[in-house]
């Protein structure tokens, strides 16, 4: 829009009836910006597609078969119980607050510098680990599948699955 009027004020300037041609553009403009109007509120809002997947405690990446496109908006929610070693309580998908995988000198975390125990996600193989913990949205940048895991060093001893509610939705 800024360079149309930018080439309308030019056109006034420079050319023999350039005010007649900068009028032409002004019209053109207002029936852009109208057709966009229009636009807007004839489409409706698009429908998310929502997946229900489990994330199995025992299992570093569980591969959720979901692939996700760049622009699309992604919410996942999760809720449940794993056990991750015998001895364990219980852990919800927001893990263990205020522990970082690094602080457990024993072992290599999934990702070192996220909470431990918590839901962590990434999108493709090869894909940078992010935080999910109970519910988190965010916009996908690079499209790939949708892989869920606990954050955890060891997953031999772990017990249990999470239920994770996935909701894509397509950008207009
Ligand atoms: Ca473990």
């Amino acid at each position: 829009m800024k360079a149309l009027t930018r080439i309308a004020t030019l056109a006034a300037r420079a050319i023999p009836g350039g005010r007649v041609l900068a009028l032409l553009l002004a019209a053109m403009m207002a029936g852009l910006l109208v057709a966009v109007a229009k636009d807007a509120i004839a489409r409706p809002a698009p429908v998310p597609t929502n997946y229900t997947v489990p994330v199995y405690a025992q299992y570093q990446w569980n591969n959720t078969g979901i692939t996700l496109q760049s622009g699309t908006v992604v919410t996942v929610t999760a809720s449940g119980t794993v056990y991750i070693a015998g001895s364990d309580p219980g852990k919800t998908p927001d893990g263990e607050a205020g522990c970082y995988g690094k602080d457990d000198p024993a072992y290599t975390y999934t990702a070192e510098d996220l909470t431990c125990y918590a839901l962590i996600a990434k999108i493709g193989e090869s894909g940078k680990p992010f935080e999910i913990g109970s519910s988190v949205t965010f916009r996908v940048r690079r499209a790939g599948t949708l892989y869920l895991s606990t954050n955890d060093g060891y997953y031999p001893d772990n017990s249990g699955f999470w239920v994770a509610q996935v909701s894509v939705t397509s950008k207009r």
